[in-house]
C-alpha cells in the first residue's frame, strides 16, 4: 500500500542548492520512496534562532511504501550522510529533513508527531508546501493552507522565492 507524505528540507550550510538536490536524489533511491513532486525553492530567514545565515527551504511530495517510523529513519539516515551534526538546538545544518505529513495520519510517538507540530505556523513550510499541495484544506486540521498564511502577511517577506531544482536532469531519478 503507498500512501503520499510531505517533507519539508532546509539547509544554511554549505553549498545549500547542492545539499537540497542531493537529499532529493537520496530520498528517491531508498526502497519505498518515490519522489513525485518537488516545489521551488525559497530563500528564507532564519526563524528561532536568528543569529545564522539565510536557509533554503522547499518541501518534496513523495509515494512511499514505508511506515511513518520507516520513513522518519530514512530522512534522518539521509541527513546523516549529507553531513548533519547536531550541536546548537535550531542552529545551523547542512540538511534538516522534516516530515510533514503522512497519508491523512495522526501520529504522536516519542519520536514523530506527525502532522509536524509548528507546521501551520511557518510561512517557510507553508509557502512551499502550498506548491505541492491540491488546494483542499490540510488533514487533521481541516484548513487550507492559505487560512494559515493570511494572518502571516508580515512573515512572507522573509520568504522569497530563489529558483527551482533541476534534479531530474540533474541526476536522474527512476533506478537511472
Ligand atoms: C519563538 C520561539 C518563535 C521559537 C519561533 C521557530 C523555533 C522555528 C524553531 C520559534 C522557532 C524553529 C529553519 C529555521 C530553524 C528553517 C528557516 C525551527 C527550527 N529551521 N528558519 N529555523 N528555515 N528560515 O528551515 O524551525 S530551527
Ligand atoms: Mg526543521
Ligand atoms: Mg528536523
Amino acid at each position: 500500500m503507498t500512501v503520499m507524505a510531505y517533507l519539508a528540507l532546509g539547509s544554511n550550510m554549505g553549498d545549500r542548492e547542492q545539499t537540497l538536490r542531493e537529499a532529493i536524489r537520496r530520498l528517491h533511491g531508498r526502497p519505498g520512496i518515490r519522489v513525485v513532486r518537488i516545489s521551488h525553492v525559497y530563500e528564507t530567514d532564519p526563524v528561532g534562532y536568528v543569529d545564522q545565515a539565510a536557509f533554503l527551504n522547499m518541501v518534496v511530495a513523495v509515494e512511499t511504501e514505508l511506515s511513518p517510523d520507516q520513513l522518519l529513519e530514512a530522512a534522518l539516515s539521509v541527513e546523516k550522510e549529507l553531513g548533519r551534526v547536531r550541536t546548537i538546538r535550531w542552529g545551523p545544518r547542512t540538511i534538516d529533513i522534516d516530515l510533514l505529513l503522512y497519508s491523512d495520519d495522526t501520529i504522536q510517538t516519542e519520536q514523530l508527531m506527525i502532522p509536524h507540530p509548528a507546521m501551520t505556523e511557518r510561512a517557510f513550510v507553508l509557502i512551499p508546501l502550498r506548491d505541492v499541495w491540491e488546494g483542499r484544506a490540510l488533514p487533521v486540521y481541516n484548513q487550507t493552507i492559505d487560512h494559515f498564511l493570511m494572518p502571516m502577511a508580515e512573515d512572507l517577506k522573509g520568504v522569497r522565492k530563489w529558483g527551482t531544482i533541476n534534479w531530474e536532469i540533474a541526476s536522474g531519478p527512476s533506478g537511472s
